[in-house]
């Protein structure tokens, strides 16, 4: 499929199905804890600056935000998880609304989960892993903020994540960065395969 990245914009914003767009284009999930770099990965593979919202304060995003590509698919920003200063409540809440979305979405083919490349997964990371398993959704993980790790140890650092989420070798696994905006083509090609 052809895909004009140029002609993207935010379509609308989400807290629950009623609100989802209807049509039948394909969607692609951005999944992650808490400023691990969904926005900026969006920004990053659209080539624009701050077409998703970014920022240093964890928790900026709090609703499903649907980013149309050129009227052929979608990006869905999903709010990130393990941000510690928000409620039971609120947390219950945000369970709520990506659960419904990743778990009755048809649109949805892939879920792009988000994981630090500097970092083991936390243990959210590997009960969001098991999640989209369980529910057998595709899963592309990207290992992001590559560019704070010096190349020759990203292959240690890609084992070292593989080994905690107990990785399946048939989903794919990208080393990317913001910054560098490595990893971007791979990124691409994973998610054409999969729409
Ligand atoms: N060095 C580096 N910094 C990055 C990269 N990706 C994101 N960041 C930075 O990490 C911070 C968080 O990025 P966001 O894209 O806002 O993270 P998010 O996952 O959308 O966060 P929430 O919306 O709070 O869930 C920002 O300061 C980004 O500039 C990257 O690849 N490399
Ligand atoms: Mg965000």
């Amino acid at each position: 499929m052809e895909i004009n990245t140029h002609n993207a914009e935010i379509l609308l914003s989400a807290a629950n199905k009623s609100h989802y767009p209807q049509d039948e284009l394909p969607e692609i999930a951005l999944a992650g804890r808490s400023n691990v770099g969904k926005s900026s990965f969006i920004n990053t593979m659209l080539n624009r600056k701050n077409l998703a919202r970014t920022s240093g304060k964890p928790g900026k995003t709090q609703l499903l935000n649907f980013f149309n590509i050129d009227d052929k698919m979608r990006f869905v920003d999903v709010p990130g998880y393990g941000y510690a200063r928000v409620s039971k409540k609120e947390r219950e809440k945000w369970g709520r609304m990506i659960e419904e979305y990743l778990t009755t979405r048809e649109n949805l083919r892939a879920v792009v989960s988000l994981v630090d490349l500097r970092h083991d997964p936390s243990a959210d990371d590997v009960q969001m892993y098991e999640f989209l398993k369980y529910y057998e959704i595709p899963v592309i993980i990207v290992a992001t903020k590559a560019d704070k790790i010096p190349r020759g140890k990203w292959n240690k650092h890609e084992s070292a994540i593989k080994k905690k989420l107990n990785f399946d070798p048939s989903d794919d696994f990208i080393l990317f960065s913001s910054v560098s905006k490595a990893g971007m083509e791979q990124a691409w090609d994973a998610i054409l395969e999969k729409i």
